[in-house]
């Protein structure tokens, strides 16, 4: 049986953003979304439709998570059972009633923009910062700087399981930037140099259909690390990589048995924001039924002190 190797040799070599946006950075390669960028997304809206990118936390059919994480429970504290004959609600003047709950949740475990400081390897998060900052909550590269700068700009849709003729990717599929390429040139567009990149597989369809058996044998498909995809991604100098996917990317590398590979090669080095577990699922009937793969991407997860990630709800305007 052959061992996996270390990320510090996989990635020896690799391309490094680390630097490039002074020794304070904390946003990586959204620095590449300037103004310019965030208007020339803006003059992709031409009819005015909006698009929800988030999926329903507390989802009655269930809420997809990374293993080892549990979806959010939330719990109510007050509502009208509380002002009952003998309960225990508040008295205001006037007569006021009102309702209360509260969740407790990964911050992972929803849809998510992911910290740049939340994974690592050699010691050394985002931009070099030591990793031993994120001892007792994220000190540097936390979700806080992205979340205060929030993300504009033109993205693209790349749907790969529409290009591939299939519902959903099933697990350990795995595609790189020539498929990517490829994607958009079937779709008519063209990936420009600072897009957003949306990639749907509806491989969570597949979660809702079999329920905790999607779990077994965890490998959701997905781009796969390779020298020349890193340098793709740093040559085009993409700001932000959304998926429909719990982590991204092909959770167990078929090439090297290394995990999660891109979280270290395009986010740790390039300073790429990741956000996961998106629906895509109504922007990419829209897009097909219209033509329309490019448009205006904007989002902001919640400013939480620390966090190593945060819950958000990107929106698509076309
Ligand atoms: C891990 O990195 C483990 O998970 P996520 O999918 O939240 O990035």
């Amino acid at each position: 049986m052959t061992t996996a190797p270390d990320l510090t040799e996989l990635l020896d070599g690799s391309p490094s953003n680390w630097g490039k946006w002074g020794p304070d950075d904390e946003v990586g390669s959204l620095n590449y979304l300037t103004a310019e960028q965030v208007l020339r997304g803006a003059s992709l809206i031409k009819k005015g439709a909006l698009f929800t990118l988030q999926r329903l936390i507390g989802d009655p059919n269930g809420d997809p998570v990374w293993p080892g994480r549990s979806p959010a429970t939330r719990e109510m504290i007050l509502d009208e059972s509380h002002w009952d004959e003998g309960g225990d609600g508040p008295a205001f003047p006037g007569g006021l009633h009102y309702a209360d709950d509260k969740i407790n949740a990964f911050l992972q475990g929803s849809t998510q923009y992911d910290a740049l400081g939340h994974v690592w390897y050699d010691g050394q998060i985002w931009n070099g910062y030591d990793a031993r900052t994120t001892i007792g909550g994220l000190d540097k590269a936390s979700v806080e700087p992205i979340a205060e700068r929030g993300v504009a700009g033109r993205a693209v849709l790349l749907d790969m399981a529409r290009y591939q003729g299939v519902d959903c990717l099933g697990p350990r599929e795995t595609f790189d930037h020539t498929d990517l390429e490829k994607c958009a040139a079937a779709q008519g567009i063209e990936i420009r140099p600072r897009d957003i990149l949306l990639i749907r597989t509806n491989h969570l369809e597949l979660f809702f259909r079999q329920g905790e058996g999607f779990y077994e044998d965890f490998c959701e498909p997905g781009l796969v690390y390779s020298p020349e995809l890193v340098q793709w991604f740093q040559d085009k100098e993409i700001p932000n990589l959304v998926t429909d996917t719990i982590a991204n990317e092909v959770t167990t590398d078929p090439h090297n048995g290394v995990a999660l590979v891109l979280h270290n090669a395009l986010m740790r080095n390039l300073g790429i924001a990741f956000t996961e577990i998106c629906d895509l699922e109504k922007l990419a009937a829209d897009c097909a039924e219209d033509g329309a793969y490019e448009f205006f991407y904007v989002a902001a997860p919640l400013k939480i002190h620390n966090a190593t990630g945060s819950p958000v709800n990107p929106v698509v305007i076309k």
